[in-house]
């Protein structure tokens, strides 16, 4: 069976970015088709600076997210990335294989070591490399992710390829990004260019997993718009960013296409489609954010998935770190 990888960082609280773009699609491809394996990634949340306190709260909050969500922790390898360390290990090898001038391209690590490089961690600039690392020290075939993601996946297959061609192998599989959906690129609520993001400095400009439904409604109401009523064709929305943000939200949650959703709500205005956009998302988004306080009561038993689903993933990733370390010639004592 083709394995399936993906990774969110407990960097922060979960956002709706973070679930229609990601965390939904992972739970679609839950079944007998694909081998899945849901990582909490740990040791990217560190490149930037990381509360230690705050950094186990949000790695266990990340695990009730998907357990809430639908990732049954049976079915899916669900851990945390710090626990197998064939991560790190073969992020190191990787390090070595990619080159400085791959990594300086990366519009994230432009975008997040912003003026200050100097200043920036070395981790934060190798990070792609050990993102190629985690998909591939499972070999797997298919990564879900948000749009933001698909230049790292790029270089995922440009180490797997210069690594094959350095040793003459055919060793590492070429991945395939999964970018599919309404809601690939989930955009600020309060500017339709810019993406959704944990990080953002305003809590307006986002809907949390955690926030309750009076929050989402009041977000969704305060959403920036333009004063034209909805279009009922998907052109109509061009160069309306905004608008369009809150019709992909609403055919991501309602589980449409955006040219379905324009048939139905074409030609009312703002403050008609608003509330039901907020009612929408509450009737989605609540159970998920009861069902995480309720697991998040239990932390131990969450200790526990993290820990079982680490060995369930280490009996995949040892022995293909062992052959890794074996084709670049490191000596081993077996
Ligand atoms: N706005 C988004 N729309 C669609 N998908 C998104 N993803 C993130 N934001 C959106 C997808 O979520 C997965 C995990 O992302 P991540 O936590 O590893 O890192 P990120 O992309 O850096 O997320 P944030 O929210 O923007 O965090 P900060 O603010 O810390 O940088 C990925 O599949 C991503 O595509």
């Amino acid at each position: 069976t083709p394995r399936v990888f993906s990774g969110i960082q407990p960097s922060g609280g979960l956002t709706l970015g973070n679930y229609l773009g990601a965390i939904k699609r992972f739970v679609d491809m839950q079944g007998p088709k694909f081998a899945t394996i849901y990582c909490m990634v740990d040791l990217h949340a560190i490149t930037v600076w990381q509360d230690p306190a705050a950094l186990r709260r949000n790695t266990r909050e990340l695990c009730a997210g998907f357990i809430a969500s639908g990732i049954d922790p049976e079915q899916s390898i669900l851990f945390n990335q710090s626990q197998v360390p064939e991560h790190a290990q073969l992020g190191w090898i990787f390090n070595c294989v990619a080159r400085m001038g791959w990594m300086q391209r990366m519009t994230q690590w432009k975008d997040k070591a912003g003026k200050n490089q100097q200043n920036a961690s070395l981790g934060l600039f190798a990070y792609p490399s050990l993102m190629a690392a985690d998909i591939l020290i499972y070999h797997a075939t298919h990564v879900p992710v948000g749009e933001d993601q698909k230049q790292h996946l790029e270089l995922t297959r440009d180490i797997a390829i210069k690594f094959n061609n350095d040793f003459g192998v055919d060793f590492f599989p070429v991945t395939e990004p999964v970018i599919e959906g309404a809601a690939t690129r989930v955009m600020s609520l309060r500017d339709g260019t810019k993406k959704m993001s944990k990080s953002d400095p305003s809590d307006m400009s986002r809907i949390n997993m955690t926030d309750d439904a009076d929050a989402i409604a009041q977000k969704i109401r305060k959403a920036k718009t333009d004063p034209d009523a909805l279009p009922s064709e998907i052109e109509g929305l061009e160069g309306r960013p905004d608008a369009r943000n809150l019709v992909n939200i609403y055919a991501a949650l309602a589980d449409q296409s955006v040219e379905q959703v324009l048939a139905e709500v074409g030609g009312k205005q703002f403050r008609e489609f608003k509330p039901m956009l907020a009612e929408l998302a509450v009737s989605k988004l609540s159970p998920i954010s009861s069902e995480m306080a309720r697991l998040m009561n239990d932390q131990a038993e969450i200790d526990r998935i993290l820990a079982r689903g680490a060995e369930r993933a280490r009996v995949i990733a040892e022995p293909i770190l062992r052959q890794t370390y074996d084709i670049v010639g490191m000596v081993s004592s077996a």
